[in-house]
């Protein structure tokens, strides 16, 4: 029989409430009012919102300079299985009492990772079946589920891309053990990061072979667990850098063209992380745009980077215009596919508090309330969408459409030039698209 822990982690907070814009409650949300009803959904079921088990409950504010400062509760006992229970009572009482419906998970983030990977798979049942009877007690469900293949010592070569077939093998096994756990635990998705599928000098490196080990292995998971019955979508999440110097995932217009290339675009999505597109130099917008391009818009990691360093700071989402546009793209894509809004946020090192964890997952929740209730006004109320169509008008009629429609040769088309009559510039309008969203934040 399993025990459910009755020891409660956050006996000073109780349910987080909606109160609105005027309360000054830090424990309250201030936009997301879950049942609101915005574009014809409830703001819920657009964001579908998840915690990271790592950053919420794994990470302990560690960083390259020192050791935890955050040393919770739930961290106290030695032994795995006891630690992992504990906390996973942690985790359901925080998802639960923040109203959240969903969470995600690496394996080891769940259990600690054993000596042997036959060990690591029977710790990995056990607290499962625990799992899963706190998420048929709570409602809470998973988003997704992934492999940890980045931080054990064997990985430093790279996981699927590794050059040592021993290594490919193991990466394999786990893979299929936490494809076994996300289905025991009626995960909606899979995804894949490959924070170490890349490499640090092409010297040492034959890339064609390792990008082809890497398309091989994605088929072979996805047929693994289409077998086992998973009919969820996989997600692939780009990310151009760090831990490797050059990863294979750059960004979404590389990993689309990955996945077209061995075949795999019919399972799987992108999984967009806003510090990842940064870092790629790219904006959140443009990223969920691309992945929308290519009916590929599956979920997003929401997170937030940071102006003056370059790297994946993982703070949480608090940039109300960056979110805005990205959520013009997001309800223009038709919402996400599969997917929903994983907070891979974690608090800063010098975030102590127990209550620092639910005032963080309410300003995100409530910047992406906000944001998408200010999307949509634009969409729904704003010349916005009629200025951005006008400036493709002439494709509408006459021999623009033709173009469109394949109708008009190259010779055609210098005909057309030599006849036509002097070209008057056009204003793109930037300033004043500018000033639309920032007439309804
Ligand atoms: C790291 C990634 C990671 C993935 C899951 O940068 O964001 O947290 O989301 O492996
Ligand atoms: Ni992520
Ligand atoms: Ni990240």
């Amino acid at each position: 029989m399993i025990i459910t822990g009755d020891e409660e982690y956050f006996e000073d907070i109780g349910k987080i409430a909606f109160e609105g814009k005027d309360s000054d409650n830090p424990l309250a949300f201030k936009y997301y009012d879950a049942e609101k009803v915005i574009a014809g959904k409830k703001l819920k079921d657009h964001f579908k919102f998840a915690v990271a088990y790592w950053h919420s409950f794994g990470g302990k504010g560690t960083d390259p300079f020192g050791t935890a400062t955050q040393n919770f509760p739930w961290d106290n006992s030695k032994d795995p299985t006891n630690a992992a229970k504990a906390k996973a009572d942690a985790a359901f009482e925080f998802i639960t009492k923040m109203g959240f419906e969903y969470y995600c998970f690496h394996d080891f983030d769940l259990i600690q990772e054993a000596e042997t990977l036959a060990e690591s798979e029977r710790r990995l049942q056990e607290i499962s079946a625990y799992l899963k009877e706190k998420q048929e007690a709570s409602g809470v469900k998973v988003l997704w589920g992934t492999a940890n293949c980045f931080s054990h010592p064997r990985y430093m070569n790279g996981a699927a891309t590794n050059p040592d077939f021993k290594v490919l093998a193991h990466a394999a096994a786990q893979v299929k053990v936490a494809l076994d756990t996300t289905i025991a635990l009626d995960g909606e998705n899979y995804v894949f990061w490959g924070g170490r599928e890349g490499y640090m000098s092409l010297l040492n490196t034959n890339m064609k072979r390792e990008l082809d080990h890497m398309g091989k292995f994605l088929g072979l998971a996805r047929d693994y667990a289409r077998m086992q019955g998973f009919t969820g979508t996989f997600f692939i999440e780009p990310k151009p850098m760090e831990p490797s110097k050059h990863q294979y995932d750059f960004d979404a217009a590389t990993v689309i063209g990955f996945l077209r290339e061995y075949g795999l675009e019919k399972d799987f999505k992108l999984n967009i992380e806003v510090n990842h597109a940064t870092l790629a130099q790219h904006t959140f917008q443009h990223e969920l745009q691309v992945a929308a391009n290519a009916n590929m818009f599956g979920s997003i990691d929401a997170n937030r980077g940071d102006y003056q360093n370059g790297w994946d700071t993982d703070q949480f989402p608090n940039n109300l215009y960056e979110v805005t546009e990205a959520m013009l793209v997001f309800l223009e894509a038709g919402g996400l596919q599969g997917g929903g809004i994983n907070f891979d946020a974690k608090i800063r090192r010098n975030s102590t508090d127990l209550e620092d964890l639910f005032i963080a997952h309410i300003g995100g929740a409530d910047i992406f309330a906000r944001a998408l209730i200010a999307a949509d006004q634009i969409l729904s109320s704003s010349s916005y969408l009629k200025l951005r169509k006008q400036r493709y008008a002439s494709f509408d009629t006459l021999q623009g459409q033709d173009f469109e429609h394949g109708k008009l040769s190259m010779r055609e088309l210098y005909e057309i030039a030599l006849s036509q009559d002097k070209i008057q510039p056009t204003s793109g309008k930037q300033e004043f698209f500018e000033n639309i969203i920032n007439q309804y934040l």
